[in-house]
């Protein structure tokens, strides 16, 4: 960056964290750590060679020019060696002092990015999100960017159990986290309602546990009792479609990490495999003993050993029984899923086990007077740490739920705090690390506004995109040596709800880009107003470019009082570039037969006895997609 800096000492100005340039604005998203800017700007076209040595930076030139010919048409050669002229330069630096940061200098003629492996890639990405189309020239500003990433894990999870998703939709996927910074795909890919791994050893997986014979409709308490769909549900990954992914991911620089849940969430496995459930099997059937036929909430759950894969949702009764014959086949299971996965990590889910079924199985209370233990929750840690044992015995680290904390912790397991922060706080003042994903700020399966009338049918709960964006991984209860266990955020995408690609870009887009700002920038640097000002609407423009349907957010609506003649001033800045706003004040539907607004425009008083006036509006984007109605007060001035 000196070299720049010297070349533009007059003209150069620095801007500390987001970017406030004067000539030009920048929007990448997550906002780099330093950005000067400087004037004019390098003109991309066919004639510009990227020079990259390693083979490494061979590989992100490429992706790089996937993307450049995909977005514009563009495609650039590659030269090993340095050549004259205009030329854009990845120099791969392994001694670049931050694993994952990068410098990117622009000047007229040449484009320099160092950075190690990582680095270089995601220099690359800030070079993509800077290209702006001026009348067919690709132009990208004069600047100097030095970045690097407040947190290690910058996650997603993806639940493909509730509903399927194909390597397609999910690689659209992952080159959308790609742009966006994100390394960790947290692929949930076993649950009750379906197994989605090909397990060369246990065919029936496969055969039975990746399919349901029907789904119910609408929300779980819509109907009593449930109304099916009567439609089969299912797939699964074969080993090698999930190897395809992991390179896919590599190379993209992001780790993708299996979730096989244990010991609940089980159902679908059992249904096939009743053998290693808490039960006796007698001619391949599961016998109930003396189980309650109701649980501790006086709901009915017999039919949780029908042996059945479920189509309804909740948390299921069914967990495996503690048993060399279960211990044997999750481990035969995860010595394929070793084999698959490269990653550090395996996740092996710990949440949400019912201890019904333990409480009433000879087998399993026979385990509980044998190991003296206290209690079902310490037979849970019981059979944790032995699963454990297994993965660390292989090189691998074990990641659970935070419910693996009740009954005793294992001992190298790092916590997954969903149940909002408590979980991840006891275990980093315990010395273990922690990833944040609480269900209060993380949660992408929640409603995106507070009438839940207007948004597609979610789980529950309200998480607008402010509030993703004002979430920090790092509780203030930590002190300053516990705060190092906490290794970053992720945010959650359960598909109870979410049966199709489009939905799926509806829950996690924009909220993904407010997220992208959380793991990756400073706490002190985030400003909500500038990100979804400033910054927001060109990426969600390009987003619909991308033909990824996000959801459209609502407008910044400003109401403010005008002197001069006592009324209300109504000023609306929609957050997608170029969009149209058409706005009603008569309490009537807004659709694009309505108003088209222009300019901030005066409101009408009602009168003493009457109600005030509602501003109803809807967002058209470029390409013609409407927003949700939005409604907004005015008061009376
Ligand atoms: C809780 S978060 C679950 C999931 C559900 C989710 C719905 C977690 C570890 N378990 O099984 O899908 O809530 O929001």
């Amino acid at each position: 960056m000196n070299k720049v800096l010297a070349l533009f000492a007059g003209i150069l100005f620095s801007v500390h964290g987001f970017v406030v340039a004067q000539q030009q604005k920048i929007s990448i998203i997550p906002a780099p750590k330093s950005v000067s800017m400087g004037s004019g700007h390098f003109e991309l076209s066919a004639g510009t060679p990227i020079i990259a040595v390693s083979e490494d930076a061979r590989k992100s030139a490429a992706l790089f020019n996937q993307f450049l010919h995909a977005r514009h048409g563009l495609t650039l050669k590659t030269s090993l060696i340095a050549l004259p002229g205009k030329t854009i330069v990845l120099e791969e630096s392994e001694n670049f002092a931050s694993e994952e940061g990068y410098s990117l200098e622009v000047e007229t003629d040449k484009i320099i990015i160092t950075g190690n492996k990582a680095g270089l890639f995601y220099g690359l990405q800030s070079l993509l999100q800077l290209i702006k189309n001026k009348d067919g020239s690709l132009q990208v500003p004069v600047l100097a960017i030095e970045d690097e990433p407040a947190f290690g894990y910058r996650g997603i999870m993806l639940d493909v159990s509730r509903h399927f998703f194909t390597t397609d939709q999910i690689k659209k996927m992952l080159d959308l986290m790609a742009y966006f910074k994100f390394n960790r795909m947290h692929w949930h890919l076993t649950e009750d309602q379906g197994w989605r791994l090909e397990i060369k050893k246990y065919p029936k997986l496969t055969q039975v546990s990746a399919w349901r014979d029907s789904t119910i409709i609408g929300q779980y308490y819509d109907f009593k009792p449930f109304i099916y769909d009567g439609k089969p549900h299912g797939g699964y990954y074969t080993q090698e479609e999930a190897k395809d992914i992991v390179r896919y991911a590599a190379d993209r620089q992001i780790t993708v990490i299996p979730e096989i849940e244990l010991p609940g969430h089980s159902s679908a496995v059992l249904a096939a495999y009743p053998e290693f459930g808490s039960f006796e099997v007698k001619d391949g059937k599961a016998l109930p003993g003396s189980i309650a036929a109701v649980n501790d909430k006086g709901e009915p759950h017999d039919n949780d050993l029908s042996q059945a894969v479920p189509g309804y949702w909740g948390v299921h009764y069914n967990i495996y029984g503690p048993t060399e014959k279960a211990y044997g086949f999750l481990e035969d299971v995860l010595t394929e899923v070793m084999d698959i996965f490269p990653s550090e990590y395996i996740h092996i889910g710990g949440d949400e086990v019912p201890k019904d079924h333990w409480m009433t199985s000879d087998i399993a209370q026979k385990v509980i007077k044998k190991e003296k233990l206290a209690d079902e929750h310490e037979l849970q840690s019981f059979f944790i740490r032995r699963i454990e044992k297994f993965l660390n015995k292989n090189g691998r680290k074990l990641i659970g739920w935070d419910e693996i904390l009740e009954g005793g912790l294992a001992p190298n397991a790092t916590v997954m705090s969903w149940r909002g922060e408590k979980g991840g706080i006891a275990a980093a003042k315990m010395g273990h690390d922690v990833i944040m994903t609480p269900n209060s700020h993380l949660y992408f399966d929640h409603y995106q506004a507070a009438d839940k009338t207007t948004e597609p049918l979610a789980i529950g709960g309200f998480l607008p995109l402010e509030k993703v964006y004002s979430y920090s991984p790092v509780p203030d209860t930590l002190n300053v040596d516990e705060r190092k266990y906490v290794l970053g955020v992720q945010a959650n995408l359960w598909t109870e709800y979410i049966p199709t690609i489009n939905k799926m870009e509806y829950f996690l887009f924009p909220r993904a880009l407010a997220l992208a700002e959380v793991a990756w920038m400073d706490r002190e640097e985030k400003n909500f107003e500038e990100f979804s000002q400033e910054r927001l609407p060109s990426r969600l423009k390009e987003l619909e470019e991308m033909d990824v349907f996000y959801r459209i957010p609502e407008a910044q609506v400003q109401i403010s009082k005008d002197e001069a003649s006592g009324r209300h001033l109504v000023n609306i800045v929609p957050l997608v570039a170029q969009s149209k706003v058409y706005y009603t004040l008569d309490g009537h539907k807004a659709d694009q037969t309505s108003n088209l607004y222009t300019g901030p425009f005066l409101a009408p008083i009602p009168g003493q006895d009457q109600d005030p006036l509602t501003l109803n509006y809807t967002v058209v984007t470029p390409k013609g997609r409407s927003s949700n109605q939005f409604s907004v007060e005015i008061n009376r001035p």
